[in-house]
């Protein structure tokens, strides 16, 4: 009986079912933690959690998991239930006793090979897919990632690109004009007024490639942040400025969560369906493909529709190529299962 309640916690995780909490077995701990206190997730260190009790910035409170979470993880922006000392003062130490249902979860897997997938942030609502315009080099690839795992995990996209300073943006608005995805652009010696009007009073994580300017803009969106920012030429050699996530609270409300650089976003947990998701531009092309067809094109798909779709001016053969590098790294994937 035991057992059981705990296997439906461990589910509970992300695929919560809203209607199932009253049919859940009591366990003898429910009345222990009917009064525990609501609080935000906002850094992790190892194995100790900074949490915002209600929310509020200024309410801090060390925790740790309880043991009930079992193998659960808990990451930034989860909400959650703190029993024990929670009274903020330096040694005290509260217990996280349940993880609330995550309303959005930004997932990556290591590479597309890689079975285990990590949840980089809950609950946010927005994800700005940070690029520099130079240095490093934009790469169209990784930002269609990022589109993906945002449309997969329930997330606005939102692509921010810096260092105007360094190169145009022409290109790269061009290529996305396609698609319905908000832009703005930033440079360091200007106040970023267009990104601070589209983060107030919401949850945003920031992501992209080690150097692309992301703890710059934060520390420009939150002056007490202090963010430690780094030389670019230090990122070749595989060293990262930022090296956990955290959240911070924005002046004019809301969030912002500042990760640390990555080379790539694995796609293993991604649905072929995700992957046209983030192409309105295509995905109506698909409409006329044979059953079951992958839409990688010659050899594998010859016959996709997706071929004559951009052949009539539809989207563009970048799009295309673009989508189909995605859709290969999937088929590797499942190569391996
Ligand atoms: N020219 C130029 N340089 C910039 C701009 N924004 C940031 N930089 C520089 O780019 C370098 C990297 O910036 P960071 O903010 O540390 O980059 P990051 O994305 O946080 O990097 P990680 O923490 O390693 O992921 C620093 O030397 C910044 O001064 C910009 O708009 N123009
Ligand atoms: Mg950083
Ligand atoms: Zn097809």
């Amino acid at each position: 009986m035991k057992q059981r309640s705990w296997r439906e916690l461990d589910e509970s995780d992300v695929r919560v079912r809203p209607g199932r909490r009253g049919s859940r077995p009591r366990t003898k701990r429910r009345p222990e933690h009917a009064d525990a206190a609501a609080a935000l997730v906002i850094g992790v260190d190892r194995g100790r959690y900074t949490c915002a009790l209600d929310g509020d910035p200024h309410r801090r409170v060390t925790a740790m998991r309880a043991r009930e979470l079992g193998r659960k993880s808990v990451v930034i922006g989860d909400e959650v239930s703190l029993v024990g000392d929670v009274s903020g003062e330096p040694d005290a130490l509260a217990r996280i006793v349940r993880i609330s249902a995550r309303r959005s979860v930004l997932r990556r897997t290591a590479d597309d090979t890689d079975p285990f997938e990590r949840v980089v942030v809950a609950n946010a609502e927005q994800l700005v897919i940070v690029t520099s315009l130079a240095d490093p080099p934009p790469r169209p690839g990784f930002i269609d990632r990022c589109l993906v795992a945002a449309y997969a995990g329930g997330l606005r996209p939102l692509l921010c690109l810096t260092k105007s300073d360094l190169a145009g943006a022409d290109d790269l608005l061009e290529l996305y004009a396609n698609l319905d995805l908000p832009v703005v652009v930033t440079r360091f010696d200007s106040e970023p007024d267009a990104l601070r009007a589209r983060l107030d009073g919401r949850v945003s994580a920031l992501v992209g490639h080690s150097g692309v300017g992301k703890s710059t803009l934060v520390n420009k969106l939150v002056p007490e942040a202090d963010r430690a920012t780094g030389a670019v030429s230090a990122i070749g050699k595989g060293r990262h400025t930022s090296t956990s996530a955290v959240a911070l609270p924005l002046p004019g409300g809301g969030w912002v969560v500042d990760t640390p650089g990555i080379r790539s976003f694995g796609l293993a947990h991604v649905t072929p369906d995700d992957v046209l998701a983030a192409f309105p531009d295509l995905a109506e092309g698909v409409e006329d493909c044979p059953p079951h067809c992958g839409h990688l094109g010659a050899p594998e798909d010859p016959d996709c529709g997706l071929d004559e779709w951009v052949a009539e001016g539809h989207g563009t053969p970048r799009r295309l190529a673009s989508l189909r590098r995605l859709l290969h790294s999937r088929t590797g994937r499942e190569d391996q299962d």
